[in-house]
């Protein structure tokens, strides 16, 4: 009996815990956490961070009773590799894949790296992703059929759920996947997915403009799919394809429900709706809800889905037990590819707050998000200015469940827990920024841009490209929010301080 017992307390158990059969209890401080990602939201966006036009007042009361960041920052001006930072700790950057991935890429994250979702799932929490994915599906190895099981996936990756979309809503293929397998598929109809060729006879918006709900641009005029026309091609998966109009109540829905399911444990749940991505196609009960057009209507929906949640976090009796994380993957775009009115109707809201640029450039509008972290009771309210990166959050959540990061993980990240929950104004020192593989530097005060070009949308249709001569450009960031006035010139020893961090972390 006794040697029963040895056995298993000593040989079997540990190989249980190892092989992740027994759950594991959390931590002293084990609150259950929601990372809820918009898209391209900008820092300008929410009420509480100066947007007019769309009613945000779910978000800025949370960030009234929370903490409101100011010099918060995703690692990149577009999703997938922000995304990929923020799940890994680790720089995109470093990882050649981590580009804006077309919907039929190969998963990038490998299975064999811990996660933030495989650290806390190994830590006794359950785990969830509910929304957009866009990090690959499938091994490179073999091309990957739609009709069956779609793996490597979230749950490779440490999500014991998943909800999710393939890649982005205006890429196909335009159905939701769960737990791995595309939902209402009938195999009578299998999908088909091509990013070079036509596959099938579908109507694209080149051959049936006429059926297009908003028109686009020809990068986004394949395969039409509920009267919009997407990047990419796709035949088959009819009665699995979605409604955009639906999809913020669709993910809605099912991150409730899971929050229901697992009340009782503690749980991480990366929700990371659609809303500001493009196509902005709106349910009708928010159409014309704001002042902005669609793209400001889409802000309402964000908010009002948190709204939602935050009430059946009360429901259900977690609420104060729930750290709640708010930001986006890069910054705000107004025009993307569909003629959505989002330029002609923006009116006094600055999407990007008092920064230049957005979504794809390295000026601070591209990777300075909004940032805010609610806990009621254990947050000190206020608004911070402490420099804080998203990579950050896998060391930062480690130590507030005082467990050690895996060894093998993501080192980009520094624990700036204490910043986060509002106990010091002091976060990183400095933090790297990316756009579209180039780099830049923030220190304190100063910005370094180096050499090479600033890409960023101009106005509809159109791009802008600035480029920039040796040695760079040099801001003083609170004196020149907007990254107007270049003291490369005068303060040359500032420059060189933070071209050599760029040198030493950031190496080409
Ligand atoms: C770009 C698309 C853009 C958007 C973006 C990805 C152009 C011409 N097209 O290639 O519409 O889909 O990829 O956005 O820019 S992200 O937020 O997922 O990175
Ligand atoms: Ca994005």
């Amino acid at each position: 009996m006794i040697r029963a017992a040895f056995i298993f307390f000593v040989v079997a158990m540990p190989l249980l815990i190892a092989v992740g059969c027994v759950p594991v209890k959390a931590g002293a401080e084990s609150p259950n956490i929601i990372v809820i990602y918009g898209d391209d939201i900008g820092y300008g966006d929410f009420g509480c961070y100066g947007g007019v036009g769309a009613d945000t007042a779910n978000i800025d009361a949370l960030a009234a009773e929370g903490i409101r960041f100011t010099s918060a920052y995703c690692t990149a001006a577009t999703c997938t590799p922000s995304r990929y930072s923020l799940l890994t700790g680790e720089y995109a950057f470093r990882n050649q894949s981590a580009l804006i991935l077309p919907g039929n890429a190969p998963l990038i994250i490998s299975t064999q790296r811990p996660t933030v979702a495989t650290f806390l799932r190994d830590n006794g929490y359950a785990t969830a992703l509910v929304g957009k994915w866009h990090l690959g599906l499938g091994s490179a190895e073999s091309p990957l059929d739609w009709n069956g099981e779609i793996a490597p996936g979230p749950k490779e990756v440490g999500f014991e759920y998943s909800f999710n979309m393939a890649a982005t809503a205006d890429r196909v293929p335009s159905v939701y996947i769960e737990n791995g397998r595309v939902v209402g598929l009938d195999p009578s109809d299998p999908i088909e997915v091509n990013y070079e060729t036509m596959v099938g006879d579908e109507p694209t918006g080149v051959s049936h403009p006429h059926m297009l709900k908003v028109q686009a641009d020809e990068q986004h005029s394949c395969t039409i799919v509920n009267g919009v026309s997407r990047i990419g091609y796709m035949t088959g998966g009819h009665s699995a394809r979605f409604k955009d109009e639906d999809m913020a109540d669709t993910y809605l829905n099912k991150a409730i429900e899971f929050v229901a399911k697992h009340k009782d444990e503690p749980f991480f749940m990366y929700y990371a709706p659609n809303e500001n991505h493009v196509p902005r196609v709106i349910h009708p009960r928010f159409a014309g809800s704001s002042s902005l057009g669609p793209r400001g209507d889409a802000l309402a929906v964000f908010d009002w889905c948190i709204g939602r949640l935050v009430d059946e976090l009360k429901k259900a009796g977690v609420y104060e037990n729930t750290l709640i994380v708010i930001s986006s993957d890069n910054g705000p775009v107004l025009f993307d590819g569909y003629w959505d009115g989002a330029i002609e109707r923006q009116g006094d809201h600055k999407a990007g707050g008092p920064f230049r640029g957005g979504k794809y450039s390295r000026w601070e509008g591209g990777t300075r998000m909004p940032l805010i972290v609610s806990w009621p009771g254990k947050v000190t309210p206020h608004v911070s200015d402490a420099i804080i990166s998203q990579v950050d959050m896998f060391a930062s959540i480690a130590a507030l469940i005082e467990k050690p990061m895996p060894v093998d993980a993501g080192s980009d990240g520094q624990n700036v827990l204490p910043a986060l929950l509002g106990q010091s104004d002091v976060g990183r020192d400095y933090v790297i920024q990316e756009a579209l593989t180039q780099i830049a530097v923030r220190k304190g005060d100063w910005k370094y841009i180096p050499p090479g070009s600033v890409t960023e949308r101009g106005g509809i249709g159109e791009w802008k490209e600035t480029k920039v001569d040796e040695p760079g450009l040099l801001f003083h960031l609170s004196e020149d929010p907007a990254e107007q006035n270049n003291v490369a010139d005068q303060y040359p020893a500032k420059l060189e301080e933070l071209r050599q961090i760029i040198v030493n972390v950031a190496p080409e």
